[in-house]
């Protein structure tokens, strides 16, 4: 059975007519994806904003109605994967390099329902390396400041070369070991010029989190 197909499964029974959802980015927000536009298909009627431009592309191949961020008054449910999650629900997220699309619609959202296999599970934060999106301009100063919080910054490279984020920024790894308090952490971050954002989503934020086993079960968090 595939775990991360089960959790998305579950997520999208939330959805229902009428709705404005958040499109995640990843494999496990793929198959809510698929799943949201396989209900398309058989009438249900939804409008979704996306956080990526592969999950929007997705998401018009199955005739799912995009909304434009202008015209949005609200996001009932935003479904999206995650890096990590910790017992208390915290996350890291970022893998996908769509951090800051992902964190905005979160924040916005009514509901932000986060969708995992049970492989994300982990007790403290912090073998993922945290994923931080940095701005270009002075990046070498971005990365020292970084770097003095306690990490060991890496610009992300892809096909060797810099990885560009959807916002044309850059994103730089960050490992820190255990994150013991990832609100300070959270905050120490966002206050560096030049940070666009970090891939730490803080436990408030997030409504429920639904894990998926390979025996077909799911767990909720
Ligand atoms: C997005 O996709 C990310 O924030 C996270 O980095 C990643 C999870 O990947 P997957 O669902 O492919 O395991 O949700």
């Amino acid at each position: 059975m595939n775990a991360k197909r089960l959790a998305a499964e579950k997520a999208v029974e939330y959805v229902k007519n009428g709705m404005v959802v958040g499109l995640g980015t990843g494999s496990t927000a793929t198959w809510a994806i698929n799943a949201l536009g396989e209900k398309v298909k058989a009438g249900l009627e939804i409008q979704a904003i996306a956080s990526s431009v592969a999950s929007e592309n997705l998401a018009k191949q199955y005739g799912i109605s995009l909304i434009d961020f202008s015209e949005l008054n609200i996001i009932h449910v935003t479904i999206d994967g995650a890096d990590e999650v910790d017992p208390k629900g915290n996350l890291i997220k970022g893998g996908g390099g769509a951090l800051l699309r992902e964190k905005i619609i979160a924040y916005n959202s009514k509901e932000f329902i986060v969708i995992v296999d049970d492989t994300k599970l982990v007790n403290t934060l912090g073998k993922f390396p945290l994923p931080v999106e940095v701005v270009p301009f002075a990046v070498d100063l971005t990365l020292k400041q970084l770097r003095n919080l306690g990490s060991t910054a890496i610009i992300r490279k892809k096909d060797g070369k810099e990885f560009v984020t959807d916002n044309a920024n850059l994103i730089a790894d960050c490992s820190f070991g255990e994150i013991q308090d990832p609100d300070k952490l959270n905050t120490s971050l966002l206050l560096i010029p030049g940070v666009a954002e970090c891939g730490l989503f803080l436990h408030s934020k997030v409504s429920q989190v639904i894990i998926g086993y390979t025996d077909g079960t799911v767990d909720f968090l």
